[in-house]
C-alpha cells in the first residue's frame, strides 16, 4: 500500500552546500549543449551561445543550472563518452567562471559524472536512477554531491514503445525506493538524494497527468523532489506547439507540482517560473 502522506524535505545538501528548499522552489535552468535536444538542440551547441545562456538564466533568477550533452528524448542516439566530455567539461568551467551557482550534470554515465564533478559541478543528475550505470553513485558519493535519481520505464530508445503500469505510482514509488538503497549501498548519504517520477519517460500522456495528480505518493519518500514537465509532449498535446502556449502550460504544471510537494522545477523558461515560483512560495508559506 502505497502512502500519500508526507511533508516535503526542507533541505538538500551538495557538496559541502545546504539548498534551503522553502516556501519557494528552487528553479533549474536547463541547458543542453546537444545538437539533437528536443526542445533546445543546437541553439547553445557552441561555448559562445551556451556561456550567453548561462548569463542570462543568472540574471532571470535561476537558482541551480543543469547541463546535459546526451539527449533523451525518445529515440535519441548515444553519445560515445570522449563527446558528451567534449561538450559538458568547457560549459561547465564556463558556468564557474560566471557564477557560483550550484552546477549539475544531467548524464547516464558514470565516467562523465566524476569528470563534471572534478571540474567543479555540485549535482549528478541521473536519469538512469543507477541503473544503466552504477558508478554514477560512487562519482557522487566520493564528492558528497546531490544526486538526483528519476525514473524512466525502459532505456530512451524504446520507452515510448509502449509503456504499460499496473499501479503506476505503486511502481515508481518501488522503484524509486529500489534505486534510494542502490545509492545508500554505494555510500551515498540520504540527505543528498533527490527523487524524480520522470515525467515522460516510458510515460503516456495519461501517465504524466495521473503523475502529476499524485506527487504525494514521491514526497513520502522523504527526499527532496523534482519534477520536469518543461514543454514536453504531453504538454505540446494539451495546448500546441505555440512556444507562449507551452510556457504557460509548463508553468501551469510547475506550479501544481509545487503545491502537491515538489520542491526542484527543471525547465527551459526560467525567468516565467522564477516569478511563477515567488508567487508560489507565497502560498505555500500561507498554509504554515
Ligand atoms: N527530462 C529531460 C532530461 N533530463 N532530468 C530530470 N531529472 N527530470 C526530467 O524530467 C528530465 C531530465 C528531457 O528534457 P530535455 O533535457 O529538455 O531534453 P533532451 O533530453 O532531449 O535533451
Amino acid at each position: 500500500m502505497t502512502s500519500l502522506e508526507g511533508t516535503p524535505a526542507a533541505a538538500w545538501r551538495i557538496r559541502g552546500r545546504t539548498l534551503d528548499l522553502g516556501p519557494r522552489p528552487l528553479v533549474m535552468g536547463i541547458l543542453n549543449v546537444t545538437p539533437d535536444s528536443f526542445s533546445d538542440g543546437g541553439a547553445y551547441a557552441t561555448l559562445a551561445t551556451a556561456r550567453a545562456r548561462i548569463e542570462t538564466m543568472v540574471a532571470e533568477g535561476v537558482d541551480i543550472i543543469d547541463i546535459g550533452g546526451e539527449s533523451t528524448r525518445p529515440g535519441a542516439q548515444p553519445v560515445p563518452l570522449d563527446e558528451e566530455l567534449r561538450r559538458v567539461l568547457p560549459v561547465i568551467e564556463a558556468a564557474r567562471e560566471v557564477c557560483d551557482l550550484p552546477l549539475s550534470v544531467d548524464t547516464t554515465k558514470g565516467e562523465v559524472a566524476r569528470a563534471a564533478l572534478a571540474a567543479g559541478a555540485h549535482i549528478v543528475n541521473n536519469v538512469g536512477a543507477l541503473r544503466l550505470d552504477p558508478s554514477v553513485a560512487e562519482a557522487a558519493a566520493e564528492h558528497g554531491a546531490g544526486l538526483v535519481l528519476m525514473h524512466m520505464q525502459g532505456e530512451p530508445r524504446t520507452m515510448q514503445a509502449e509503456p504499460r503500469y499496473t499501479d503506476l505510482l505503486g511502481e515508481i514509488r518501488g522503484e524509486l525506493e529500489a534505486a534510494m538503497e542502490r545509492a545508500a549501498v554505494h555510500g551515498v548519504p540520504l540527505g543528498t538524494v533527490a527523487v524524480d517520477p520522470g515525467i515522460g519517460f516510458g510515460k503516456t500522456a495519461a501517465h504524466n497527468w495521473r503523475i502529476l495528480q499524485g506527487l504525494g505518493a514521491f514526497v513520502s519518500l522523504g527526499v527532496p523532489l523534482l519534477v520536469g514537465t518543461s514543454r514536453k509532449r504531453f504538454l505540446r498535446e494539451c495546448v500546441g506547439e505555440d512556444p507562449a502556449d507551452l510556457a504557460a502550460a509548463t508553468v501551469a504544471s510547475c506550479v501544481a507540482a509545487c503545491l502537491a510537494g515538489a520542491r526542484v522545477i527543471r525547465v527551459h523558461d526560467v525567468r516565467a517560473h522564477r516569478a511563477a515560483m515567488e508567487a508560489t512560495g507565497r502560498l505555500l508559506a500561507g498554509r504554515g
